[in-house]
């Protein structure tokens, strides 16, 4: 029998932090079952014949044998390891190890397993059925334990009532991996044990709202979020939800006036167009999806197994339960027709200057028309600026691509700020709790790593979002933990990891970072992408993390890999200009939602600061730079999940093709590479993730004692505990302060502790009857 089998043997110690792979000659010499890497990458079993000097014989299971170079080699684990549902609980903790057992536990569509303290969930891409009232009632009453997003919403819950703190459940994971499904699989678990109110079924109903009109199909995921969202669930003394608050990051707006073939926009558009009832259609004039120039950009309007009519209907009612009136839901309807219309809006050249002007057509009346202006005013809007020129104003008239550019800002600003609008409304309904303890649960779910073949300032914006949340990650798994270990003196060797501070700096430093480069140049009037690219080669041509590429692009390395970004467009979608033209006809408008989105965005935008862009600017609304604002906006998140006690979901994709059944172990393994997720395993295997100070721990347990401890001081007293419960020495360490424990340790503790509480309630309860 193999001694390391069991979970907490000695074999801990042996190779607690030993690194991966130093096992060869061990392996060769037992002639362990093992794994082998073909050509193609991939590893698989092979049991060893012989071994002599350099060279062992290996055989396949199909009968092939091979002569290879022992140290080629890695330790397999016995087959009674098959399937573990924790990876700590591998003896050999070797990369084919853990990418075996978690296609072991994917092929019988178990797609959840732990690495220690973090969920791994290996999307499905099918339904499996794991889900449901009998599901939740298992995790709920306990009689499961098998990891899942249940439990891990479940042990949120205990520990937000237990230790009063706030929790956070932090979901990453690429695009496609599974993130917003994850997220509303913990809705529907929180929604399950801390209804009552009503107000669960509300904040279910967010979800087909929000996807409707901030997710998209792009190359990587048919639903992907162009948006971050967080989510907090307000809880009352008794553990019931009492309302909820949701906080959305950065839009990708250019996806309304833009759109990649294979792609879609955003998918309100499409389901307005083949759900709207008859009144609606006629009210907003509606065309089929095909005839809308911002629509036809690709030719890419149905998305496999989704049927858009149908979601337009689930919209609806979605929106009808956070108590969006039917009258405004309809304004909201017309703001996406309005937008849908814009972009047929086209131009005709008036001078000889190429000056244009917008041709009175059916597109620029019914834009008019839904927004409530003028279509003189509108026609004005389009195709002249007004600008300051000492004191005085004058009028410009506008070139073919200036006036496009106003058209789209225009359509991008009005998307953006029904999108706003939505979720003030939803806030609006879910803040019915007037009575807060302060106690929440919080879902993150942001947009994950993108690399396209062509990446823009998008994902420049959503690679740094999700290096920050590495790096939060990092920090509570790796160095917190760590940190706690020696400065309360316990004896620990330290577990290297992948840190990408360097990284974050390349953003984030100042004077010469990305950042303030982009900012800099974005205010230089003659600034152009070129001149961008260029200083970027320039200033960080010796950063690691950088390189500059030919012509416009640079290489970011990222924690999850390279990705190429071209600066085409960058300065423009950093700007984000909207002509205070523009604004103006907006507030101008006879209808609610377009009034309100310009007084939103006049009290947004900033008093006029002296800078170069004013000088040609003129009478622009001067506002903070997108990557400015959303930078501010994440480190806000980052302080406000610092605030509570997080829990990880590791989403995992396991084919770039969406389907079934796949698993892509080089996919796999560079995406475990990535986010550490070997690491986090042997923290865990050979760290103390349960900790307690000698006060709280003599506190709870001290009353379980048999014996007369003779002194009482809280240090003396936790030690007869410890020998009463023979925990062995091992798995624990005693600290300056704190008691540190290896996983599972607390439990048999716990359970005492409980049943003796129990015990007494029971006689304390007959007592009474007995009273009475
Ligand atoms: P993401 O949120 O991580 O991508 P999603 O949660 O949208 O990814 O998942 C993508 C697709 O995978 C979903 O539309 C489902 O078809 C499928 N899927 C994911 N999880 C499950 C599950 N537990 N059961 C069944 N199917 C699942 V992005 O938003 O692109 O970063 O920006
Ligand atoms: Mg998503």
């Amino acid at each position: 029998v193999n001694p390391s089998v069991s979970p907490h043997g000695s074999a801990l110690g042996m190779w607690a932090n030993k690194q991966w792979g130093d096992t060869a000659s061990y392996v060769a010499k037992k002639k362990l079952q093992s794994w082998y890497q073909t050509s193609d990458g991939n590893w698989e079993l092979a049991k060893i014949l012989s071994t002599s000097g350099t060279e062992s014989l290996i055989s396949f299971s199909e009968g092939k044998v091979l002569k290879v170079n022992p140290d080629s080699l890695l330790a397999a684990n016995p087959e009674i390891l098959d399937g573990v549902d924790d990876l700590m609980q591998l003896s050999y903790l070797n990369e084919p190890s853990v990418l075996y057992n978690l296609q072991y536990r994917y092929d019988r569509d178990m797609i959840y397993s732990k690495a220690g303290p973090v969920l791994v969930a290996i999307n499905p891409f099918k339904k499996i059925p794991l889900y449901g009232s009998d599901y939740i009632q298992a995790y709920k009453s306990k009689s499961t334990d098998s990891p899942h997003v249940y439990a891990i919403t479940d042990t949120a819950i205990r520990e937000m009532i237990r230790d009063e703190v706030n929790q956070s459940i932090v979901i990453s994971g690429e695009s496609g991996a599974g993130k917003t499904e994850t997220a509303k699989i913990a809705m529907q678990y929180l929604a399950a044990l801390g209804g009552g109110s009503g107000i669960e079924y509300e904040i279910l109903k967010t979800n087909p709202i929000l996807e409707a009109f901030g997710n998209a199909k792009t190359s990587r995921n048919n639903n992907s979020s162009r948006f971050g969202k967080l989510i907090e669930i307000h809880f009352s003394e008794t553990g019931k939800i009492s309302g909820a608050q949701i906080q959305t990051f950065l839009l990708e707006k250019s996806r309304v006036v833009q759109c990649t073939e294979g792609e879609r926009s955003y998918h309100s558009f499409y389901q307005l167009c083949a759900g709207a009832p008859p009144h609606l259609r006629e009210k907003l004039d509606l065309l089929d999806v095909h005839e809308y120039k911002y629509l036809q950009q690709s030719t890419c309007y149905t998305i496999d197994g989704v049927d858009d009519a149908e979601q337009f209907r689930v919209v609806v009612e979605a929106l009808d339960a956070v108590h969006v009136s039917k009258e405004n839901q309809e304004n909201a309807f017309a703001m996406l027709a309005a937008v849908l219309w814009l972009g047929n809006v086209t131009f005709s050249i008036i001078d000889n200057e190429n000056h244009v002007e917008p041709v009175i057509d059916e597109a620029l009346l019914k834009v008019a028309e839904l927004i409530g202006c003028k279509a003189d005013d509108l026609k004005l809007a389009l195709s002249t600026r007004k600008m300051k020129v000492n004191n005085d104003i004058i009028v410009q008239k506008q070139t073919l691509a200036q006036a496009i550019d106003t058209r789209d800002a225009l359509a991008k600003s009005i998307y953006s700020c029904l999108f706003d609008w939505l979720v003030e409304q939803i806030n609006k309904s879910l803040a019915v709790g007037k009575r807060r303890t302060g106690r929440s649960i919080s879902i993150l779910d942001i947009y994950g790593f993108e690399s396209f073949d062509v990446n823009s300032f998008e994902q420049f914006c959503i690679n740094y979002a999700n290096e920050r949340l590495q790096q939060h990650f990092n920090r509570h798994l790796f160095k917190l933990e760590q940190e706690e270990y020696i400065q309360d003196g316990i004896d620990w060797a330290k577990v290297e990891f992948e840190d990408n501070q360097d990284c974050l700096n390349l953003f984030e430093k100042k004077p010469l970072g990305l950042m303030t480069l982009l900012d800099e140049e974005s205010t230089f009037p003659n600034g152009t992408d070129m001149t961008f690219a260029a200083k970027l080669k320039q200033h960080l041509k010796s950063n690691s993390c950088f390189r500059g590429e030919r012509g416009k692009a640079f290489t970011v390395h990222h924690y999850a890999g390279e990705v190429m970004y071209d600066t085409s467009g960058f300065l423009e979608k950093n700007r984000d200009l909207l002509h205070l033209d523009s604004i103006q006809l907006l507030s101008s408008c006879t209808c609610e939602l377009p009034q309100a989105f310009a007084s939103n965005m006049l009290s947004l935008s900033e008093k006029p600061a002296p800078g170069p862009l004013h000088k040609s600017g003129g009478a622009d609304s001067q506002k903070l730079s997108v990557i400015t604002k959303f930078k501010g906006q994440l480190f806000q998140l980052m302080q406000r999940l610092e605030s509570t006690t997080p829990h990880f979901i590791r989403c995992i994709k396991p084919n770039n093709s969406q389907s079934p059944g796949i698993y892509h172990q080089g996919l796999v393994l560079q995406q475990l590479r990535c986010c550490g997720v070997l690491e986090v395993v042997r923290i865990s295997r050979s760290g103390f993730p349960t900790r307690m100070s000698h006060q709280k721990f003599a506190r709870r347990y001290g009353f379980l004692l048999l014996e007369h401890v003779a002194s009482q001081d809280p240090l003396s007293v936790s030690v007869a505990i410890l020998h009463q419960f023979d925990i062995l020495p091992e798995m624990y360490q005693i600290g300056y302060t704190k008691l540190f424990f290896r996983t599972g340790q607390i439990g048999k503790l716990e359970d005492t502790r409980n049943r003796t509480l129990n015990g007494i309630l029971r006689v304390q309860s007959c007592f009474r009857g007995h009273k009475a």
